[in-house]
């Protein structure tokens, strides 16, 4: 007969007082001296789900504290647990006293990672494009402006684009830089929110030759608009 270990007897001897009553006698020391814990494993089962998986279910010793991660498919996000888990957290820390079965959700993804105007959800499941390149295909229409069009995100509408920026006068297509910016590297109309209107800095320059320029001074104008009107639009001429 094999003999015991005094200093492993005793481990396991000071480990089984310390556990709670009703495990102490579910742990022995079996002939390797090596401290057993006979009790029946507790199933922690995650209910199938559709547009994402968890991972964490198995067989775990009672009391164990087993960690449930979920992962949602492309154009999904997790939006909570069901069964006998509630919430949102994320991962979810799960200790076991008995046999548990938890679900969880997916949702579509309503986000816009690339502010192109479609959801992460759409870009996935129904263009198949890219939700983190505004321009999936880089033909410089970004890929929700193609869609409001009516055109394929993904296929090539560069020579539309290019006449486009080509007739510009045609189409009254102007940034906002142009329309606020009437010189190089400043803004020369700003609007004044306290006065309902706008204010229009210009800065005279003159030259003699048309390459040198030196300032002539500067000339402010305001004019009050309808705080109301959605929009409001200005022009000047010179006589
Ligand atoms: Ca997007
Ligand atoms: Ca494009």
């Amino acid at each position: 007969m094999k003999s015991l270990n005094p200093l492993r007897v005793w481990v396991a001897a000071l480990a089984v007082f310390c556990l709670p009553a009703i495990h102490a006698a579910t742990v022995t020391v079996d002939s390797a001296n090596v401290l057993v814990d006979t009790r029946d494993p507790l199933s922690l089962t995650v209910t199938p789900s559709s547009h994402g998986a968890v991972s964490g279910a198995g067989l775990y010793a009672p009391g164990s504290a087993v960690i449930l991660t979920p992962t949602p498919s492309a154009g999904y996000v997790f939006a909570g647990w069901t069964g006998a888990a509630t919430g949102t957290q994320n991962p979810l820390t799960v200790t076991l006293a008995a046999n548990q079965e938890i679900g969880a959700t997916f949702a579509p993804d309503t986000g816009d990672s690339d502010g192109d105007g479609l959801t992460n959800f759409e870009e996935v499941t129904i263009y198949a494009t890219n939700t983190d390149l505004a321009d999936s295909d880089g033909d410089g229409l970004a890929d929700g402006v193609a869609v409001q069009m009516g055109l394929d995100p993904l296929a090539d509408h560069a020579a539309l684009v290019q006449i486009i920026q080509d007739s510009r006068e045609t189409f009254g297509l102007y940034s906002k830089q142009e329309l606020t910016d009437l010189r190089p590297g400043s803004t020369t109309v700003k609007v004044l929110p306290s006065a309902g209107g706008v204010q229009l800095r210009m800065k005279v320059q003159q030259s003699s030759d048309l390459k040198n320029w030196q300032d002539a001074g500067e000339a402010v104008f305001e004019q009050a608009a309808d705080p109301a009107a959605p929009k409001r639009f200005f022009r000047f001429g010179v006589k």
